[in-house]
């Protein structure tokens, strides 16, 4: 057993946990992290002597690094993700289930001697603004040092955490360690009944990060049910019009989806005074407020954003965000040690790819890896709205559900109430893309985008969501967006990205009751020049809005399928949406 260093608390709990922990990983010390610049100097410093980090170009990436993961260890491993109820109907079929007794037996071992020889960080942090009544507590073990790094940016870790633990046990515990990054020891369980998380064998994003998607979504999201509030996997952003009033949005888009771009969009030149507040990139916790409001925080105090794709001309926001500061993972490294990925735009002759191997424009193979991130402080952001920090949060006028669809679903459409639109977003469907092992490009249900962090049978998730809005007095208007549609030649037929504000205009404008909408079988569309698209040459927008009634016959039969899975937990409410749209579509 190590020495025990003078803790910083006296609180029982947590320090009986740290206790258990170490007698049965076996670290060689205990470092409990406080959060300071002097700790972080020290974490980077050792990462930077081992290899763990490499320098970035002081003056194109001032204070920024290059970490490259594990070649199998690159993205969320969805099928080694678990949610330990007690029983299969409480973890429902979307996810994986291992009961607490199994995952003790199976996954516990891999923990015993897992820090030999390591170093064991003691991570407090809270998520969400640190005075607001919405924040949770968390305290994450970790052997990884990329983590401790990556957490002190993502979360408000370290003194201002255990302060507000105080002596409570009202916490959430995640337990993580490297182990031998082996896939064949790699598990990460959830038990939402403990509020505890358990991975071992991954290093890599949210896998290891356990404040994100493990506490944030897993757990948070059956804490939700229980204390009657939600969280989603949702930006959250302010549209603010030339009349300088703000219009509040949450979007949940699958993971790689485009919630990032959308949440830091610069407005296309053509659409002057109007501008988009940064308030969340992927996370958004919802609490009905006295005035019957959904109101939204970000529980997160950085971004862990997709690299390939991200240019001046995508995304110049987010470019000027990692400017500095910042920790990138699996991207290409330049002769000039400074950063590169597919989408930057021109490469260079010559290139160190993500794996660590030479890469020429002639390789075949992307330099950065497809799910290449970069971790920044949110407060970097040019956008950062002024209301990030506020503890009450942003009320949400408007939830975009959306996906990747090459076909069926049009540019945007509104759902005809509330009940509608919980149909709408439980019957989201997208492609995959490398923000998860496995196929990329495979349609699946993917539900308020939530398929992978929802911590509890989705089918009692979507009735939450149905039991939410009758107590809303003003429920947020719900839509459906698809920046992703592809014509006959395979390319997008919308330019996405800052023109998406051109969307969120009619959005505002629906809300507002000012917009106009055309009804279909499926909900209402913008009425023909309802969408601003002075500037847009060449976009076909019949194209882009048309519900093709015969494709979305066959979309229904899916999303019976899918209800089916259920075996009877899906409510009744959302099969009776959902024959109605089959009797429109005729
Ligand atoms: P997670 O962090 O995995 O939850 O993803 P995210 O939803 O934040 O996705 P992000 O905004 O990082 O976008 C993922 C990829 O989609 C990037 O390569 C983007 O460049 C691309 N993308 C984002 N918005 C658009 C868009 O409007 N149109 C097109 N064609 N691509 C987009
Ligand atoms: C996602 O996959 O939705 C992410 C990245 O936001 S990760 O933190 O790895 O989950
Ligand atoms: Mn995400």
């Amino acid at each position: 057993m190590p020495q025990e260093p003078s803790a910083p608390t006296q609180n029982p709990t947590l320090l009986a946990w740290v206790r258990e922990v170490a007698a049965h990983t076996q670290p060689d010390r205990i470092v409990w992290c406080d959060g300071s610049q002097e700790e972080a100097d020290r974490v980077t410093a050792e990462m930077l002597a081992d290899g763990t980090l490499i320098a970035l170009n002081a003056e194109k990436n001032p204070n920024s690094y290059l970490h490259r993961s594990h070649k199998s260890d690159v993205a969320r491993t969805e099928h080694l993700t678990f949610i330990c109820t007690e029983t299969a109907l409480a973890c429902g079929p979307t996810n994986n289930w291992k009961s607490p007794a199994d995952a003790r037996k199976d996954v516990w071992p891999w923990f015993e001697g897992a820090m030999r020889g390591r170093t064991m960080y003691v991570v407090p942090y809270i998520m969400g603004p640190t005075t607001s009544p919405y924040s949770r507590p968390g305290v994450e073990i970790t052997d990884s040092a990329y983590v401790v790094a990556n957490m002190r940016i993502m979360t408000r870790m370290g003194k201002v955490a255990l302060e507000r633990i105080g002596d409570s046990a009202d916490f959430v515990r995640g337990l993580h360690s490297l182990g031998d990054l082996s896939p064949d020891r790699r598990a990460i369980c959830h038990f939402p009944q403990d509020r505890l998380i358990w991975s071992v064998g991954s290093g890599y994003g949210g896998n290891a990060l356990l404040g994100k998607k493990c506490h944030a979504l897993r757990i948070a999201s059956a804490q939700g049910r229980d204390e009657g509030w939600m969280a989603e996997h949702m930006l959250i952003l302010g549209l603010e019009s030339p009349e300088g009033d703000i219009t509040y949005m949450g979007a949940a888009f699958p993971s790689a989806c485009g919630k990032t771009n959308l949440a830091m969009m610069v407005a296309p030149l053509t659409q002057q005074g109007w501008r988009v507040w940064t308030v969340g990139d992927d996370i958004a916790w919802m609490h009905i407020g006295e005035d019957g409001q959904l109101w939204a925080v970000n529980p997160e105090a950085g971004f862990f954003g997709v690299a390939p794709g991200t240019s001046l001309r995508t995304n110049p926001n987010a470019i000027r965000t990692i400017e500095k500061n910042a920790i990138f993972t699996n991207v290409a490294l330049a002769d000039d040690n400074s950063v590169w990925w597919e989408g930057l735009g021109d490469p260079p002759a010559h290139l160190v790819d993500w794996k660590g191997d030479d890469w020429t424009p002639a390789s075949t193979a992307p330099a950065a890896h497809p799910n290449s991130r970069f971790t920044v402080a949110a407060a970097q952001c040019p956008q950062a709205s002024p209301r990030m920090e506020d503890p009450r949060g942003v009320p949400i006028s408007a939830i975009l559900f959306g996906g990747r669809r090459a076909r069926v679903a049009p540019l945007v459409f509104e759902a005809r109430s509330w009940q509608h639109g919980v149909y709408v977003g439980a019957t989201v469907a997208s492609e995959t893309t490398a923000a998860a092992t496995g196929a990329v490009g495979v349609v699946r249900r993917d539900p308020m985008a939530m398929r992978p962090f929802c911590g509890y049978n989705m089918g009692d998730y979507f009735s939450h969501w149905l039991k939410m809005g009758t107590k809303l007095t003003k429920p947020p208007k719900v839509f459906h967006v698809n920046w992703f549609r592809k014509g006959a030649d395979g390319k997008f037929l919308w330019p996405g990205y800052g023109d998406n504000l051109r969307v969120l205009r009619w959005v505002r404008g629906r809300v507002r009751g000012e917009a106009k909408a055309r009804e279909t079988a499926i909900g209402f569309v913008p009425e023909h020049g309802e969408l601003d698209l002075t500037g847009l040459e060449g976009v076909d927008v019949d194209d882009l809005l048309a519900v093709d009634n015969a494709e979305w016959r066959s979309e229904i039969a899916g999303q019976r399928e899918f209800f089916a899975e259920f075996g009877g937990t899906v409510p009744a409410e959302l099969s009776l949406e959902l024959e109605g749209v089959a009797a429109r579509l005729g």
